[in-house]
């Protein structure tokens, strides 16, 4: 049999460029929380993918901004940490956006580091494709990367480039991992980030970001008829009593259909029929205070 090899890539870029439905598409899973507003990454996510001889270990990392509470410093620094982890780093842009000077900054960071692969993400979004060559141009002036690769998550155009990228530097070494396993992210972290995007796709602007889940109870059991059903109960945590009555909704509407929508995705997830239940508590400010933020398992 050929020797082992690993290779770590951290992924990182600015908030909502793609990394987390990168990830997910790599790894053939949805393991990461995506959704169409800024910062829905809040912690690292690890995501392990074996195939033949190699192991390909990602962090998902936050996306980069200007630290405004004490959550987002956590997050600033989890980016730092993460790059000095590994060895590959993988940059996603947003092809559509101006480089913004938080990206900059990410990418000054880097200073001399030669795996560095550059996925230019949402080339769907241009039928000029002249316009995509132009901001290839203008990241390749700013860093010196091994490779620059325009793709789409969307129409999955370009991944498997990005996974011969960065088989290119996996070097002999032992899978750390099981090869059968995906993420290292417990089970109620996973469904806590499941029912946490669903919340985020279906609330208004202000809420999403004062938004943490918990889980509080996890059990399995037989219905009449024997089949296995996992019962969830998750409290949804948000930052005033106004927004309580958001989460909740007319009626109880709005929290049933976060609660629908995360059970069907928890259902696919687990492959397993889901029960699940779901409250709505409020923490003041919460995402400024130390004790909660350790709490919601975000340090
Ligand atoms: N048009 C288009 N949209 C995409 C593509 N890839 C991702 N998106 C969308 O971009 C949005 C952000 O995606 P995420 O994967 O959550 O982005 P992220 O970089 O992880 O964001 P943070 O975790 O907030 O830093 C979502 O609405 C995705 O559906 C793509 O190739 N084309
Ligand atoms: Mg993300």
């Amino acid at each position: 049999m050929a020797e082992a090899k690993n290779v770590f890539v951290t992924i990182i870029g600015r908030p909502n460029a793609g990394k987390s439905s990168l990830l997910n598409a790599l790894i053939g899973e949805r393991i990461a929380a995506v959704s169409s507003k800024p910062q829905t990454t809040r912690t690292k996510i690890t995501g392990v993918l074996t195939r033949g001889e190699t192991q390909y270990v990602f962090i998902d990392t936050p996306g980069m901004h200007k630290a405004k509470n004490k959550l987002s410093e956590h997050m600033v620094k989890t980016i730092s940490d993460s790059v000095a982890e590994s060895e590959t780093v993988l940059l996603v842009a947003d092809a559509s956006k101006e480089i913004s000077d938080a990206e900059r900054r990410l990418i000054s960071e880097l200073s001399g580091r030669t795996h560095v692969i550059l996925a230019l993400n949402k080339i769907d979004l241009f039928e000029d494709k002249s316009q995509v060559i132009a901001k290839l141009s203008e990241y390749s002036k700013l860093y010196d990367f091994a490779e620059i690769i325009p793709i789409s998550v969307v129409e999955k155009d370009g991944l498997d480039l990005v996974m011969e990228a960065i088989d290119k530097f996996a070097a002999e070494g032992p899978h750390y991992f099981p090869d059968d396993m995906l993420t290292d992210q417990p089970e109620k972290v996973i469904m806590a980030e499941i029912i946490r995007e669903k919340a985020l796709d279906l609330l208004r602007d202000e809420i999403p970001h004062g938004i943490a889940v918990t889980i509080e109870r996890i059990g399995e059991r037989d219905d009449r008829s024997g089949e296995a059903i996992l019962d969830i109960e998750a409290t949804i945590y948000c930052e005033r009593d106004s927004h309580k009555g958001i989460v909740i909704g007319k009626g109880g509407s709005m929290l049933k259909r976060i609660g629908s929508e995360a059970r069907e995705e928890l259902e696919t997830f687990f492959r397993i029929k889901v029960a699940l239940q779901c409250w709505v508590k409020v923490k003041e400010g919460w995402r400024n205070r130390e004790a909660l933020i350790k709490n919601f398992g975000l340090d």
